[in-house]
């Protein structure tokens, strides 16, 4: 599957140029293009210039709101990023349009953290003009969600969140959501190390992206995954994960494939790597609320078999027993059994239940403060009435 990347303020744009690198690793190791293009969109010029992989020269790395900003971002006012977006939208249709690939792509993959400004509010607008001009094909929001400490600091981070999700939630065709504090849990070594984070982040979409484009035989599995079954799982609030399991690089000579013991070896690995998957899911979430699912085995071809896909397909049905299910094998790997997961069309997401109540009862003090400024201002401007004036 090939996609369009673009992102959207400091957060977007970093993730989209991991999206870069990942599709010159799939170039360089695997002669496989997975994204045709990718762009960065920003109000700040100093994050644009610290990019390393989106192409250097303006089509690729876009400054919008020069006007507005001067070029120093929008300082976590999401409304003034969907204004901008809103006035300067064009500049990132043009860019698109004249991207020299853009028509082998089956999607776009819009990118933003949910807290910040410029990203928070540009990415359902932009969302809202792709759709309007390229009907045929899906348009998908990866958004980042703040850490718990950005939350408890600063009520902002709350706010900007649930309006830029629920914005999102109306117009893209799913939205993969992604909580900055689960890849703190998973290692502490990683706190505040966000490139390490990002290149979590991306990875799951490696071999996801790359197991439908392979063209050579002997990494084509039984069940191919292809751009078609992920477009078919995708909609609505969406997660994805991500587990392996080690498998012998020198195997032992290795008993006949009818052996049962090498058999289940080879379903508890895959049982243990599927575990992993939906324990390192990208948000907390309750998996039977999941429509739909698909999961990819990747794993040396003589690892798989059929028992193995169908076993972790059981498996999965047990936890997800509302989803249809996909799946695809990707004879690719040759020391891990990896596992990549979907689930999709969620009923219902606690984070985002919380950051919709916590807003709503956050409204009505935002609009005291404001009038509490104002009514502070008027006073000073009452006093002062008197004063001449220089200009
Ligand atoms: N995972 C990850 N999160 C990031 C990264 N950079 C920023 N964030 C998170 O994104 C949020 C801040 O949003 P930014 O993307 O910096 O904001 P912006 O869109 O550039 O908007 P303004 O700077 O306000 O104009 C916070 O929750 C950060 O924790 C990153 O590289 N990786
Ligand atoms: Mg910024």
């Amino acid at each position: 599957m090939k996609l369009v990347v673009i992102g959207f303020g400091q957060c977007g744009c970093r993730i989209a140029d991991d999206f870069a690198r990942l599709n010159e690793r799939a170039r360089s190791r695997r002669g496989i293009e997975i994204t045709p293009g990718v762009f960065a969109v920003n109000t700040d010029t100093a994050d644009l210039s610290g990019l390393t992989s989106i192409k250097p020269d303006y089509r690729h790395r876009i400054l919008i709101g020069v006007r507005k900003t001067g070029g120093h971002g929008v300082g976590k006012i999401n409304e003034l990023g969907a204004e901008i977006a809103k006035e300067d939208g064009d500049k990132v249709i043009d860019a698109i349009r004249t991207a020299k690939r853009f028509y082998e792509s089956d999607a776009f993959l819009l990118i933003a953290s949910a807290a910040g400004g410029t990203g928070s509010g540009a990415i359902s607008v932009i969302t809202q003009y792709i759709k309007e001009r390229y009907a045929d094909k899906p348009v998908y929001n990866l958004i980042i969600l703040p850490f718990e400490h950005e939350e408890t600091a600063e009520e902002r981070a709350v706010y900007n969140s649930a309006t830029c999700l629920k914005s999102v939630n109306a117009v893209a065709d799913a939205a993969i959501i992604v909580d900055n504090q689960r890849y703190i849990r998973k290692d502490f070594s990683l706190k505040n190390n966000l490139a390490k984070i990002n290149e979590l982040i991306v990875e799951p979409f490696y071999d996801l992206l790359c197991a439908g484009e392979e063209k050579k035989p002997k990494y084509i599995g039984a069940k191919t995954l292809d751009a078609g079954d992920i477009l078919q799982t995708l909609t609505g609030w969406t997660v994805i994960g991500y587990g392996k399991s080690q498998v012998p690089v020198f195997s032992l000579p290795r008993p006949r494939k009818s052996d049962f013991r090498s058999k289940s070896t080879e379903i508890h690995k895959g049982i243990q790597a599927m575990d992993e998957a939906m324990s390192e899911l990208s948000i907390s979430c309750n998996p039977s609320d999941a429509g739909r699912a698909l999961y990819l085995l990747s794993a040396p071809s003589k690892e798989m078999n059929m028992d193995l896909v169908k076993e972790l397909g059981e498996y999965l049905k047990g936890i997800a027993p509302k989803a249809t299910i996909r799946n695809g094998d990707y004879p690719r790997e040759k020391t891990s059994m990896q596992i990549t997961l979907i689930l999709s069309e969620l009923s219902d997401v606690e984070k985002v239940r919380e950051y919709y109540s916590k807003s709503t009862s956050l409204i009505p003090e935002f609009k005291r403060r404001q009038e509490e400024i104002e009514g502070k201002l008027r006073t000073m401007e009452e006093l002062g009435k008197d004063i001449p004036s220089l200009l």
